[in-house]
């Protein structure tokens, strides 16, 4: 996809702050520091539309961005950051599950993993929960470009076998430094609007 317009719609926290239109929406979901953020401003060709940052936690609330004027990205805090409180964890527990179980016009969820490691429990169980619910899911394995070319094939073997992936499902490899995987990303996303 071309993309010629992109702008923040809202930061959410409730789902009566959604935007209420009904275009396709793509969810990001993913550990903390995993590259959501930087994905979404790579997919979009700009730098720091939505905040990105070295240290974990930076997304702290449902960020929604409008593209083209035809579908929506929802940023999404990650799991998995030890530093935060059972509290805060709970609540965050709580606007995700609401937004994925709720939200009709969610076309899919867009899983991202690390290439470099074997992907996490919290990414397993986010995982096994898309499926439960049936919300369709794509998995990036993103900064592809911290390794070695030649170690992409066994890392994706890890990945998938981790994962137990289902077969039908997509998984891209990416990196947000050089854009590879930007256009097969996109290709799978317009395949699901
Ligand atoms: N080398 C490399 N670094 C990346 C890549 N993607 C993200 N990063 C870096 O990883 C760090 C975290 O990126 P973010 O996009 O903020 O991560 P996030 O998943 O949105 O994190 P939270 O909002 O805290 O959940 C930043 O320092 C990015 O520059 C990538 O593909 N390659
Ligand atoms: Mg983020």
């Amino acid at each position: 996809m071309k993309v010629n317009s992109a702008e923040i719609v809202i930061s959410a926290v409730k789902p009566d702050q959604y935007p209420d239109q009904t275009l396709p929406e793509f969810a990001l979901a993913g550990r903390s520091n995993v590259g959501k953020s930087s994905f979404i401003n790579k997919m979009l060709n700009r730098k720091s539309l939505a905040r990105t940052s070295s240290k974990p936690g930076k997304t702290q609330t449902l960020n929604f961005f409008i593209i083209n004027e035809i579908l929506h990205f929802v940023d999404v805090p990650g799991y998995g950051y030890a530093k935060v409180s059972k509290k805060e964890r709970e609540a965050w527990g709580k606007m995700i599950e609401t937004y994925l179980t709720s939200r009709e016009q969610l076309k899919a969820v867009v899983l991202i993993v690390d290439l470099r490691h074997p992907p996490t429990q919290d990414d397993t169980m986010m995982y096994g929960f898309l499926k439960h619910y049936e919300i369709p899911c794509i998995i990036i394995a993103t900064k592809a470009d911290k390794i070695p070319k030649s170690k992409w094939q066994k890392h994706i073997k890890i990945t998938k076998e981790t994962l137990d992936l289902d077969p039908n499902d997509h998984l891209i490899l990416f990196s947000s430094e050089t854009g590879h995987g930007k256009d097969e990303a996109w290709s799978v996303i317009e395949s699901y609007m």
